[in-house]
């Protein structure tokens, strides 16, 4: 059906190009049939090959989520006691004036620094974000507190600035095309989205001779599709088979001495720990093997093969590295690719964890900037991610939002925390420790959240604020930083009920604060606007109208993007812009900082909740916690067509599960003690033994006895980060009983 015909029940069918704004790494170009002010049907990009990008199961039941009965429609104000859920319908004006009000008296009695403000990654465009929004308001208030450090990858960004000193170390996904051999080192991109088309790269690369290799715990359905080979791999033991591998490479003189010498500093020192020169420990396969599961030919022969297959990628992510010493395995996997010489090759691999490409400049949020906040301007200055622990000093930790909620100043955070504001979040859900978070909220004298759905987070609010979805703004966006490609979303609904935009909330909300001129364009002025004034935006983009049209501009690459292949190509000229100018496999500034956990050359250290804790012999199991394929984190939970795509289980491998009397689709209680969550049991060949999957963003739902029903793996999780400060949501210890 084209636009302007006749839908079969009558009535007028637009066709409106839009896009979803989850925060998945991916962006599908949608064609949003639109009747009645309802989505009736979804469709696809249209473009030919290859530029085609294809849309994935959670765009396709994008309409139930948007008009989904559970959907919030009016502001709500709480009834009950706090977390019951009891809530009652109010007027927007009453709605905004109490949230005024409470503003006024948390910064009255106990300073604007009481104010936390959580956002999350839940819009990811420009305009209506919710959080640039908020932070704006709340800069002109006064100021607030708010957290620091990203959740998905701090440990992979912490790796990529030692290293390499930026975070673009990604190239384009068809340069993999030019790869002979891809490993996928804790990378299952079927499920996750690091690019749109990533996938179809893949698969295209396969099909022209590439050797997949898959690592992971899990025989993940990447590795089903693609793999050549799976090599299962105990948990948070990835840097000592990476260590063992350079070992197997120094040993039998398979590195490219040539290219460390010229473009590094600092391999004689990571040799030196790897031949048990620093510690006396020799980082054999054997002692490899040992550690990881992995056997020790195994170890050797990868070595081989990846040292003398070239060009070949080693594709490191940020799952493994969400861990107690998570950034240590992306610091070591970009060093294995420079002693391979891959760095900076077409179908070679920088690794680091974070796949984003070089021109990511070219992606930038367009949006209106937030401003500075008064709160911490008076403080020390939040410096790089390498000072991770000055930072702490105005900000707090994402992993610790909740903690610093119960414990405030006297436990060493920058403040008393009175009033929350959150929005695009769900932290209570997703981030560790679900059960102390959820004790944090009930201790808060003021909770608002602007939501679209009564997640487990808004149940404990004071006020819920109804937002409209994507589908309800016009809007500019794109993928993660791995393109190349801009989004025009066009509005496709009038908004729902009462709903409105962070943005108009935070408008109104300013009038009452009496800050003026907070919104005074419409959206197409802004969006007109941002095009106008971001210089790469406008050199791509001529003609706003026709952009606006299709919906999508497609950035044309003369050649695929090679991460630091100006450097490889001309060092003298292009250094690495670390203090050394070289990749920095030894890191004086890591040095310098003297941390206990992070040492200037990457090791791999045990950690507490690892297999080897006295505490295994309470909870034997270790917990791995992915993100799932039919939602967003926790968003899209209520969506019926993606429930059945896979039913929320944990995974268990038969050894385990007949050690403990447990049948395939037996209920069962996973604990620690932390918390408890009960769930089916797929008993699966797919995990190894020792080691157990519950899919992250399950919504938490506490039963009288505590037992977490809705299975929210983070029931489970500790609310600790690295050194480096990586979350820790893959490093907990559990144990697995029949219900
Ligand atoms: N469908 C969907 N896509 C998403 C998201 C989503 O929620 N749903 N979320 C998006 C977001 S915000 C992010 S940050 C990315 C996250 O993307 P990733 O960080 O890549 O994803 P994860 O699912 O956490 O983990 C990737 C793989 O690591 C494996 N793994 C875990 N621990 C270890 C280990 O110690 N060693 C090894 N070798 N493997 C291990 C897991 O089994 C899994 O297969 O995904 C994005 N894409
Ligand atoms: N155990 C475990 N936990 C994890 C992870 C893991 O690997 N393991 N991964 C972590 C990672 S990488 C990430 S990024 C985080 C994600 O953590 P969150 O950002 O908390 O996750 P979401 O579930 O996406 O929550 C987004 C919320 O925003 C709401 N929302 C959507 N659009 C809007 C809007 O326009 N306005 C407002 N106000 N709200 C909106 C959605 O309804 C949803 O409730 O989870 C982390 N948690
Ligand atoms: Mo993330």
């Amino acid at each position: 059906m084209t636009a302007g015909e006749t839908s079969r029940a009558g009535g007028e069918v637009r066709i409106v190009r839009a896009s979803a704004t989850f925060d998945c790494g991916g962006r599908c170009p949608l064609r949003l049939h639109v009747k009645d002010n309802r989505i009736v049907r979804v469709e696809g990009d249209d473009a030919p090959e290859p530029d085609q990008l294809r849309t994935c199961l959670r765009c396709r039941a994008y309409r139930q989520m948007v008009h989904h009965p559970e959907r919030l429609m009016y502001p709500q104000k709480r009834i009950g006691a706090k977390g019951e859920g009891k809530f009652a319908r109010i007027s927007w004006d009453e709605a905004l004036e109490t949230l005024a009000g409470e503003l006024k008296r948390v910064k009255e009695t106990h300073g604007p620094e009481s104010i936390f403000l959580a956002t999350g990654g839940g819009y990811l465009a420009g305009l209506h974000n919710p959080g640039l929004a908020a932070a704006r308001l709340l800069n002109q208030f006064g100021g607030f507190t708010t957290h620091y450090g990203n959740i998905s990858s701090e440990g992979a960004v912490w790796a990529s600035l030692t290293t390499y000193g930026s975070v673009m170390v990604g190239h384009s996904r068809d340069d993999l095309m030019n790869s002979k051999l891809i490993i996928l080192w804790g990378w299952d991109p079927a499920r996750m989205i690091s690019g749109t088309n990533t996938m179809y790269h893949l698969v295209r690369a396969k099909e022209n001779g590439a050797k997949v290799i898959s690592i992971d715990p899990r025989y993940h359905d990447t590795a089903v599709v693609l793999a050549d080979e799976w090599i299962p791999i105990r948990p948070g033991t990835d840097t000592a088979v990476m260590a063992a591998m350079a070992q197997v490479m120094i040993r039998e003189n398979l590195h490219d001495q040539a290219f460390l010498d010229k473009y590094t500093v600092g391999f004689d020192k990571f040799a030196d720990y790897v031949l048990g020169r620093e510690d006396g420990l020799e980082k054999t396969p054997a002692w490899a093997a040992e550690i990881s599961g992995v056997a020790a030919e195994t170890i050797e022969r990868l070595a081989r093969e990846y040292a003398a297959t070239k060009p070949a990628a080693l594709m490191d992510c940020q799952g493994p590295a969400r861990s107690a010493m998570g950034e240590q395995y992306n610091r070591c996997a970009a060093t294995l690719c420079a002693m391979t010489g891959n760095v900076g090759r077409p179908g070679g691999s920088a690794g680091g964890g974070l796949m984003g490409i070089p021109v990511a400049h070219m992606f930038r949020m367009p949006g209106i900037p937030p401003g500075k906040n008064p709160v911490e301007m008076k403080g020390p200055k939040i410096k790089g991610t390498l000072d991770i622990r000055d930072r702490v000093v105005m900000r707090v930790h994402i992993n610790k939002i909740f903690d610093a909620i119960l414990e405030g100043k006297k436990g060493g955070y920058p403040a008393d925390i009175k009033l929350v504001w959150s929005m695009c979040n769900n932290y209570l859900n997703q981030t560790g420790n679900s059960n102390k978070a959820a004790r944090a909220l009930k201790k808060l004298e003021y909770l608002a959240v602007n939501e679209l759905f009564m997640t487990p987070q808004a149940r404990y609010a004071d006020l819920l604020l109804p937002v409209t979805s994507a589908a309800e703004r016009s809007d500019l966006t794109r993928p993660w930083p791995s393109g190349p490609y801009y989004i025009f979303i066009n509005r496709a609904l009038e908004p729902l009920g009462e709903c409105k935009s962070d943005l108009d909330i935070a408008a109104e909300l300013a009038e009452r604060l009496g800050i003026k001129d907070f919104k005074p364009f419409s959206d197409e002025e802004y969006l007109r606007m941002f095009m106008d004034q971001d210089p790469e935006m406008a050199a791509q983009i001529k003609d706003f109208e026709k952009f606006k049209k299709e919906g999508v501009h497609r950035v044309r690459l003369p050649e695929p993007i090679v991460a630091f292949k100006e450097q490889i190509d001309e060092i003298e000229k292009n250094p690495f812009p670390t203090p050394s100018g070289k990749i920095e496999i030894y890191s004086q500034r890591v040095a310098d900082m003297n941390h206990p956990l992070c040492p200037p050359i990457p090791k791999y250290m045990r950690t507490p909740e690892d297999r080897f804790d006295p505490l295994a012999e309470k909870y034997p199991l270790q917990l791995l916690t992915p993100h799932p394929k039919n939602r967003v984190h926790s968003e899209l939970y209520k969506v019926e067509w993606l429930r059945e795509v896979e039913p929320h289980r944990v995974w268990i491998n038969p050894v385990d599960a007949e050690a403990r009397g447990v049948r395939n689709g037996d209920e069962v209680y996973v604990f620690n003690d932390r918390g408890r969550v009960a769930i089916t049991a797929w008993v699966t060949e797919r995990i190894i033994p020792g080691v157990v999957c519950i899919f992250e963003g399950a919504w938490y739902s506490p039963d009288q006895n505590g037992v977490d029903r809705g299975a929210c793996a983070n029931t489970l999780t500790n609310d600790a980060y690295s050194g480096g400060g990586a979350s820790v949501l893959n490093t907990a210890l559990v144990q697995v009983e029949k219900a």
